[in-house]
């Protein structure tokens, strides 16, 4: 196996015997195998969109699915993804019948030409990894955008639950696929691709925000409590709003309170789902921290996407927890989608009765909600703060959180910060200091939670609404510091989106991905002044106070 997406990838460089993150080689194997048969599927629709015809949307459907499986932490079922290979390969055979069909000629890519037999199917996986690329430039931009890619999808997925579909998206998910896939394609044009990548990753965050408030309504200031009640609980955990949405319909009045993890805190900021009186809290930390906290949580957990964390054989929870949409794990339960869109949640909810109730971790609560129209509504209060010198600085500090001890820089940075600088955060990685009490400054909480991952869209809106009141030319005079944390796909796409909007200078941490060379860091740091961390007392210096 070889793999490199994430920021814990072994060594820096690339996880080669088996994932840090738990994925066997087995799986990455079948992983790859898939991703080869979404790049067919996806010339394939390329040259057919090409010619006039609509886009597929079972074609669509399985691209995004494939994708978004493939993603960190997302699915360890090889059985799952070994029908999902099948079912790319029989879709693949339509496609092929089709553009035989309307005399569509296609490319000679090994992905277009392979027949699908099962008995190649490990041969095929071996050819089809990362390193089939040799030279380290094309492989690193054919990465940079496929692993963006993945991001989209994750992206495009919950806005499709919602009823937000965009052909525009798919077409250019299609073409960007079949360039990556094609051998003889030129830095230049794989350049092209990973920038226009970036583009799309802005329209999909903002057909998801589009989705997001168009069901739920805007989210507003909530206090969310960290604690727990009395009955027992089911925690629910991932970015699917829909499906949160689901188990709270049919929970209801059943005398079982439902809880949210690590990115499906959120949830609470929105009208129409904190309503629900029995959404009762949130429950732990990040992604990272689950095997300790699923096991006092005593109740049903439902993943609704990544970051599962394989459990340990004597866990106590291996029992009690169910995946659904993309997510997947060997031995776990899996919710399917009914054909109205909605799931069934009758079996966990009969499990939750037979559980005690949560055991108490943490106590208290913790506040955000701070989205673009919440703060665009507080926009005369913060610009006036800023012309008052009240707040000297506004640090973005969105993206994920991860079990590296090299992001104790972000709980230090934060807490090192000056008392007139802001955090704007969205995603995980604000585990890391929504806990310390950071203060306020004339009423403004410091530490402004959007919500999450996607929702750095909102830092994004937000900062061209500054823009535009202080009459700057360029988003980058604004006093706006980018120092994002990243660890999976997702935040590929959030960086892509961000450079695309010209923002410049933007650091990650804690270390850079390995799936940039050289060659291609050279680019983004002379094009867009990307950097990674120092230490935190260099970084306030320089960036904040100077
Ligand atoms: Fe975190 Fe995991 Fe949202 Fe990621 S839970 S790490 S960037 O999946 O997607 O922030
Ligand atoms: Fe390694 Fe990350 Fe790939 Fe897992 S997802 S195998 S930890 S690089």
């Amino acid at each position: 196996m070889f793999c490199f997406q994430c920021q814990e990838t072994a060594k820096g460089t690339g996880c080669t015997i088996k994932g840090v993150c738990g994925k066997t080689s087995t799986t990455a194997r079948w992983q790859d195998l898939l991703l080869s048969v979404v790049r067919g599927v996806a010339t394939i629709e390329h040259a057919l969109v090409e010619a006039g015809e609509p886009i597929d949307q079972q074609a669509a459907t399985f691209m995004v699915d494939a994708l978004f499986t493939t993603i960190t932490n997302a699915n360890f079922d090889d059985q799952a993804i070994l029908g999902k290979v099948d079912a790319g390969i029989a879709l693949k055979k339509q496609l092929l019948a089709r553009a035989q069909e309307l005399g569509v000629d296609l490319p000679h890519y090994n992905e277009v030409k392979w027949g699908g037999e099962k008995a190649d199917y490990e041969t095929e996986s071996r050819r089809e990894g990362v390193l089939r690329n040799s030279n380290e430039d094309l492989r690193s931009l054919k990465e940079l955008t496929v692993l963006g890619l993945k991001g989209m999808a994750a992206y495009y997925e919950h806005a499709a639950r919602l009823g937000q579909m965009s052909d525009e998206i798919i077409a250019f998910m299609y073409k960007a696929l079949a360039t990556v896939t094609n051998p003889d394609a030129t830095m230049q044009q794989l350049l092209d691709t990973v920038l226009e990548t970036g583009k799309y990753g802005v329209d999909v965050m903002a057909l998801l925000d589009k989705a997001n408030t168009e069901a739920y309504g805007n989210p507003e200031i909530t206090r969310v409590n960290i604690g727990v009640g009395k009955n027992p609980g089911i925690l629910i955990s991932g970015h699917d709003l829909k499906d949160i949405e689901d188990l709270l319909e049919q929970t209801e009045g059943t005398g079982i309170d439902v809880y949210t993890h690590g990115e499906m805190l959120p949830a609470h900021y929105y009208p129409r789902l904190k309503k629900y009186k029995h959404l009762v809290g949130n429950y732990g930390n990040a992604w990272w921290k689950q095997k300790e906290e699923f096991a006092t949580f005593n109740g049903p957990i439902v993943f609704t996407t990544n970051c599962i964390v394989p459990p340990t054989p004597t866990a106590n929870y291996r029992d009690r927890v169910f995946t659904t949409n993309s997510a997947g794990y060997p031995g776990w339960k899996h919710i399917a989608t009914g054909p109205d869109g909605h799931k069934d949640y009758s079996q966990v909810i009969a499990l939750a009765k037979t559980c005690a109730a949560p055991q108490e971790i943490e106590s208290g609560s913790i506040v955000g909600g701070f989205a673009h129209n919440q703060v665009f509504a507080l926009a005369d209060k913060i610009v006036e703060a800023v012309k008052s010198g009240a707040i000297r600085k506004f640090v973005v500090m969105g993206g994920c959180d991860g079990r590296m001890r090299s992001r104790n820089y972000y709980s230090e940075f934060a807490q090192a910060l000056p008392h007139d600088v802001v955090i704007l955060t969205s995603g995980c990685a604000k585990y890391k200091y929504n806990k310390l009490n950071l203060g306020d400054i004339d009423g403004i909480p410091r530490v402004l939670d959007a919500g999450q991952c996607n929702d750095s869209y909102s830092w994004a809106v937000v900062a061209l609404k500054l823009k535009e009141i202080f009459g700057a030319n360029d988003i980058n005079e604004l006093p706006i510091f980018f120092n994002i944390a990243w660890y999976e796909q997702k935040a590929v796409i959030v960086l892509l989106a961000l450079l695309h909007l010209g923002v410049k200078n933007i650091h990650i941490g804690p270390t850079l991905p390995a799936f940039v060379s050289p060659g291609v860091l050279k680019v983004l740091v002379d094009n867009f002044g990307l950097s990674g961390i120092g230490t935190v007392e260099d970084d306030i210096k320089q960036y904040i106070e100077a």
